[in-house]
């Protein structure tokens, strides 16, 4: 055995990849995301299937971002090729409404007499909407992959169910985890690779953590970006297209930012014909426009926050909390993420939403999970909540906002404990390291870049500091062989490094 491969065997080892399994992380194949589907997916199938034999009209009602528009746009691709006519809906025009299907969106699709609606990384929350689909006989049926709300009788594909085997897609990963089994079996490979990419894009945009089949989702999705031949997704691509850590940051910038900006400001036919358009000039004036919005974006950003000014830093051990009037609630949960990556703590910053209510926008850090203390807390206070562990969105009365900064400012993240011990690895040439390294990405959140030290440096302290940051600091391990520039230091050649690595949950 090389000292690379041992290496290799150690930190999947470290990371709880058993033998048997290690080929499909390594080299993960669309098999591996056809296996058994999140609980109700046949039955789901089996009513898309009709809807398809019936050629009936579909509305796919889809949230207002880059998952929600990829999860809509592979959905109707689906829809499509098995005979049914898909219809878009999304609730765009009041971004401060929050989640959730709104009467005024399905009734277009309605009129055209729609028969079934089937939401994507969105549901239904308001238990009228339900009883008025059942009064005209149209069939509802919702995917996502937020909290089920309990008040909804109507049957859903979410992952978050008991019984879910993976419970960490994103609402495009149920699009396409359900779309491989209706793409019919003569389509051309190209009809799988551009959804996977698609579904690639949605993942890393919706900060999923790249464990399980997130991981095979990007892992296959960034090499059917690299060979297809779809004008849309070409109008976009970036020049090098990989996982490494260069490549996710190019993905970020030219195509998940674009593809986010777009529906923010009511435009959702730009993300959907990206994806669907067949014509390529139409894809030019596409992606111009996609371009344009994520400028816009950016500006606004840039203005808001010289406005709404910093806010000061939590007290020690605590998250912070921050309430600006000036902040317009589309804008929450990117100023949330911007205080959190600036004072290395969770953030949750609200803004005003319509009709009296605030909006807020929680973004943790990884092995920080606030979303069901945040639940506990407010109680009846919370109007909605909804998101994933790490990043949900709160929505509460501007009334309230005294009492809900009361309730809401004592929580403090449960840090979880140091790791006890690295892994001791034999030396090996730092750029070999970085090679083996890279060889088992994609890294991001819920499976970050292995953590290094030295043995005997301050590592249990380092290492905590290190993880309630939530970044990766990775070695740079550029220059001579014979020294390693490590933490500020200059490690000699002989001695044994330990590698950190944070183990998948
Ligand atoms: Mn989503």
């Amino acid at each position: 055995m090389t000292p690379a491969t041992e290496l290799r065997d150690q930190l999947l080892h470290h990371w709880g990849i058993a033998p048997e399994t290690r080929s499909s992380f390594l080299s993960p194949t669309i098999e591996d995301l056809m296996g058994l589907l999140p609980p109700q997916g046949d039955r789901c199938l089996e009513r898309l299937r009709t809807a398809g034999k019936r050629r009936e009209k579909v509305i796919v009602y889809g949230d207002t971002d880059i998952d929600g528009c990829m999860g809509t746009a592979i959905m109707m691709r689906a829809l499509t090729l098995i005979g049914a006519h898909p219809i878009p809906a999304f609730g765009v025009g009041n971004p401060a409404a929050g989640p959730g299907v709104r009467w005024e969106s399905l009734e277009p699709g309605l009129h055209e007499g729609a028969s079934l609606v089937l939401t994507v990384d969105c549901a239904v929350r308001d238990p009228e909407i339900e009883r008025k689909l059942l009064e005209k006989g149209v069939d509802l049926w919702m995917t996502d992959h937020h909290p089920y709300p309990p008040n909804i009788c109507a049957p859903a594909v979410n992952c978050c169910e008991e019984g879910a085997h993976f419970p960490s897609l994103c609402g495009a990963g149920i699009s396409l985890r359900l779309a491989l089994h209706l793409f019919p079996k003569e389509s051309p490979s190209s009809t799988t690779d551009d959804a996977l990419a698609v579904a690639m894009l949605a993942t890393l945009g919706d900060a999923v953590p790249l464990v399980g089949e997130n991981r095979s989702i990007v892992l296959l999705g960034v090499e059917a970006l690299a060979r297809t031949e779809h004008s849309g997704l070409l109008s976009l691509r970036p020049n090098t297209v990989s996982i490494s850590e260069e490549g996710l940051l190019a993905l970020r910038r030219k195509m998940i930012a674009p593809l986010n900006a777009a529906p923010r400001f009511g435009d959702v036919e730009s993300p959907l014909s990206f994806f669907l358009e067949s014509d390529p000039p139409a894809h030019s004036a596409t992606s111009q426009r996609l371009i344009a919005h994520n400028r816009r974006r950016q500006r606004r950003m840039k203005s808001l926050l010289t406005r709404i000014g910093t806010p000061k830093k939590p007290k020690e051990g605590r998250i912070g909390l921050f309430f600006s009037p000036q902040l317009p609630a589309e804008f929450v949960s990117q100023v949330a993420g911007r205080l959190v990556f600036q004072m290395g703590v969770p953030f949750i910053a609200f803004g005003r939403a319509s009709k009296g209510l605030l909006r807020g926008s929680c973004r943790s850090l990884d092995g920080l999970p606030l979303r069901d203390s945040a639940i506990e807390a407010l109680g009846s206070l919370a109007i909605d909540i909804g998101g994933h562990p790490l990043a949900f969105g709160i929505t509460v009365k501007e009334s309230d906002w005294n009492e809900v900064e009361k309730r809401l400012s004592p929580l403090s993240p449960s840090v979880p404990p140091p790791m006890e011990r690295g892994l001791e690895v034999p030396f090996l040439p730092p750029s070999e390291i970085l090679v083996v390294q890279e060889s088992l990405g994609p890294f991001g959140p819920g499976f970050r870049r292995p953590y290094y030290s030295l043995e005997g440096a301050r590592v249990i302290e380092g290492g905590k500091a290190l993880l309630w940051r939530g970044e990766s600091h990775p070695l740079v391990l550029r220059g001579s062989d014979d020294e390693v520039p490590l933490m500020g230091r200059l490690i000699p050649r002989g001695s044994q490094l330990q590698i950190y690595a944070v183990p998948s949950p």
